[in-house]
C-alpha cells in the first residue's frame, strides 16, 4: 500500500500495459491467459474500431467476482422496478429478501390508492419439505392468498436456484391458476441464478416473458401527440421522475419507462407508441428489437446521464418526431435548464480538473457516468463492466461475429414476426432514414463505451477484489464508482467511493437537476480531506496475523 502523503497524487503517466502485466504476473499461466483477453488497453482508430474484448464468460472459479446471478438480473433489476406486478419469489427466504429494493428504486402510483406492491418482499419461504417433496402445492397456496389479498392485475412468478434443482413447473403453476383467476395475468419466470454467468441471463428471460406475455395485452395508448417508451431506466435514487419533469416540460410523452415508476397497464400497451429510446442498453436490448420486428417500432440509443448528454438525447427525440414546434420547445428547456447547470458546473470545475476517476459498475453505467466526469473536467482512467457483452464495449457493430456466447445455450430466443394487424413501418422511406441520420439518430445501433474512451485507457470485464487492488495502488484514481461490496475496501485504503448501483443514499443523477446534484457530490467527495487521515491497520502494524478461536 502507498504512504500517506503519496496518496491522492493520481499517476496518470503510469502505463496501462504495464499495469497489465503486473495484475497478470500473480495467475497461474492459464488464468493469465484467459484474463488477458478480459484486459484491454484501449485504442480508438478510424470508425469506431477498438480492439476485441473477452466478455460474457463463466468467472473463473476461485476468483472474487462482483457480479450476481440470473434471478437477481430478472426479478431484482427488470421486474422490481415496477409496482403493480405482484412478484412471488419461488424459493428460500433470502433470495426474495436481498433482491428487495437494495438498489433504491423508487416508484409513485398515479393516485394515492393506487396499487403498489413494491413495499412487500413476496416469497413461498421454502423449507425443506418443499425440496424433498416439491413446492408447486405452496406455490399455489400463495398465489392464492396473495389474490384475495391483494386484488392484483398480474403476478409474475420467479425461480430460484432450488427450483429448478427440483423441478418444480412454474408455468404449469401459472397456467393452472390463471383458470382459476381469469381476471389476473400470471405468469412465471425460469430465471434459476445458475441460469447464466451473471444477472445478464435474467435480464433476457425477463425480456422474454415481459414482450410475449404482457406487450400488446391491453390497446390503451395514453394522451399526447409524441408518445414514446423510455426502455432501461429503472428510477434508482429518483432518476425516472427527474426525467418525466424535463419530458414533459417539453412536450413529449413517456407512455411507459421499463420499468421504473411503472405500472402493467403501461406495458401491455407499450405497443402503441411510435418510438423506443433505450437509456440501458444492456438490460433491456432485446425488448426493443422484439417491439421492432413485431410492431416496427424503431429505436435508437440516448443517455439522459450528464447534463450535455441530456441535452442531446432530448434533441434527438424531438428531430425523430421532426415537429417545429416541439424542437423549439426543446430548445427552450434547455436553455432554461442549463443556466443553474453551468453556473453550478462552473464553481465545480476548477476544483475537480484534471482529477480523475475509476468506474467498474454492472452495465452501462460504467460508460454513462464518464459524461458526468468529464463534464467537470475528470478524467476516466480505467472503466469496466461485470456482465456487459462484446457490443457493450466495442459497439453493436461486433454483434454478427458474437455467434455463440454464454447465454446461447441457457436462453431461448424467441421467434418474433410481424404482427398481421398491428405492425406500421415507422420513418421506413430513404428520406426519412436520410434526415434521421442527419441528425445524428442510429436507429437500432449502440456505439459501445470503448470507442468513447481515451486511447490507452485501462478496460477491464468482470473485475476482481485482487484485480481491484492493484489498479488503486498504482493509478490512486481520486474516486472510484462501483458498489457496497467495494465500497469499505477502497474507502479503507484512502479513497473516496460513489456508489453508482444505489447512488449511496442520494440521487436524483440523470437530467439537469441530477447533474447538478452529481457536480456538488463528486466535489466534496474528491476535495474532502477526511480520505487523507484514514489510516489502514496494516500501516501501523504491517503484519495481521489472525487466529482461529481454539489452540491444539
Ligand atoms: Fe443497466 Fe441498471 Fe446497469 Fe443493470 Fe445492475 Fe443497476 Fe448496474 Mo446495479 S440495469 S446494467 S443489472 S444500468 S442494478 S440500474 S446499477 S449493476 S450498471
Amino acid at each position: 500500500m502507498s504512504t500517506k502523503k503519496e496518496r491522492h497524487i493520481a499517476d496518470t503517466t503510469m502505463e496501462p500495459l504495464d499495469i497489465k502485466e503486473e495484475i497478470l504476473k500473480k495467475y497461474p499461466p492459464k488464468v493469465a491467459r484467459r484474463r488477458a483477453k478480459q484486459i484491454v488497453v484501449n485504442k480508438v482508430e478510424e470508425a469506431e474500431q477498438v480492439p476485441e474484448i473477452l466478455a460474457n464468460t463463466r468467472t473463473i472459479p476461485g476468483i472474487l467476482t462482483m457480479r450476481g446471478c440470473a434471478y437477481a438480473g430478472c426479478k431484482g433489476v427488470v421486474l422490481g422496478p415496477t409496482r403493480d406486478i405482484l412478484q412471488i419469489t419461488h424459493g428460500p427466504i433470502g433470495c426474495g429478501f436481498y433482491s428487495w429494493l437494495t438498489r433504491r428504486n423508487q416508484t409513485r402510483p398515479r393516485t394515492p390508492e393506487g396499487a403498489n406492491f413494491m413495499t412487500y418482499a413476496m416469497s413461498t419461504d421454502m423449507q425443506e419439505e418443499e425440496i424433498i417433496f416439491g413446492g408447486e402445492k405452496k406455490l399455489r397456496k400463495a398465489i392464492e392468498e396473495a389474490v384475495e389479498l391483494f386484488h392484483p392485475k398480474a403476478i409474475g412468478i420467479f425461480s430460484t436456484c432450488p427450483v429448478g434443482l427440483i423441478g418444480d413447473d412454474v408455468h404449469a403453476v401459472a397456467r393452472d391458476m390463471e383458470e382459476k383467476y381469469p381476471e389476473v395475468n400470471i405468469f412465471g419466470f425460469s430465471c434459476e441464478g445458475y441460469k447464466g454467468v451473471s444477472q445478464s441471463a435474467g435480464h433476457h428471460i425477463a425480456n422474454n416473458k415481459v414482450f410475449s406475455e404482457v406487450v400488446g395485452q391491453v390497446e390503451a395508448p395514453k394522451e399526447g401527440k409524441f408518445r414514446f417508451n423510455i426502455l432501461g431506466e429503472y428510477n434508482i435514487g429518483g432518476d425516472a421522475f427527474e426525467i418525466e419533469r424535463i419530458t414533459e416540460e417539453c412536450g413529449l410523452t413517456i407512455h411507459s419507462t421499463f420499468s421504473g415508476n411503472s405500472e402493467y397497464e403501461e406495458f401491455a400497451s407499450a405497443h402503441t407508441v411510435d418510438l423506443n429510446v433505450v437509456m440501458c442498453h444492456r438490460s433491456i436490448n432485446y425488448m426493443a428489437e422484439m417491439m421492432e420486428k413485431k410492431y416496427g417500432i424503431p429505436w435508437f440509443k440516448i443517455n439522459f446521464i450528464g447534463a450535455n448528454a441530456t441535452a442531446k438525447s432530448l434533441r434527438k427525440i424531438a428531430a425523430y418526431f421532426g415537429d417545429e414546434d416541439l424542437m423549439g420547445r426543446v430548445e427552450k428547456v434547455i436553455c432554461d435548464e442549463m443556466i443553474e447547470v453551468e453556473k453550478v458546473r462552473l464553481q465545480v470545475r476548477p476544483r475537480c480538473e484534471g482529477k480523475t476517476a475509476m468506474l467498474f459498475v454492472g452495465g452501462s453505467r460504467a460508460h454513462h457516468y464518464q459524461e458526468l466526469f468529464a463534464e467537470i473536467g475528470m478524467k476516466t482512467l480505467s472503466a469496466g463492466y461485470e456482465f456487459g457483452h462484446r457490443d457493450d464495449y466495442e459497439g453493436r457493430k461486433v454483434m454478427p461475429s458474437i455467434t455463440v456466447d454464454a447465454d446461447t445455450r441457457n436462453i431461448e430466443e424467441l421467434t418474433v414476426e410481424p404482427d398481421p394487424q398491428r405492425f406500421q413501418a415507422r420513418k421506413e422511406t430513404a428520406d426519412e432514414r436520410g434526415r434521421l441520420s442527419q441528425e445524428g439518430i442510429r436507429p437500432g445501433d449502440y456505439v459501445g463505451m470503448m470507442p468513447e474512451m481515451d486511447s490507452n485507457t485501462l478496460v477491464i470485464d468482470d473485475l476482481n477484489h485482487y484485480e481491484m487492488e492493484v489498479l488503486m495502488e498504482r493509478y490512486k484514481p481520486d474516486i472510484f464508482c462501483a458498489g457496497i461490496k467495494e465500497k469499505y475496501v477502497i474507502q479503507k485504503g484512502g479513497v473516496p467511493l460513489k456508489q453508482l448501483h444505489s447512488y449511496d443514499y442520494s440521487g436524483p443523477y440523470a437530467g439537469f437537476r441530477g447533474a447538478i446534484n452529481f457536480y456538488k457530490e463528486i466535489d466534496r467527495m474528491v476535495n474532502s480531506k477526511l480520505f487523507s487521515f484514514v489510516k489502514a491497520p496494516w500501516e501501523e502494524n504491517p503484519q495481521l496475523a489472525g487466529s482461529y478461536g481454539w489452540t491444539r
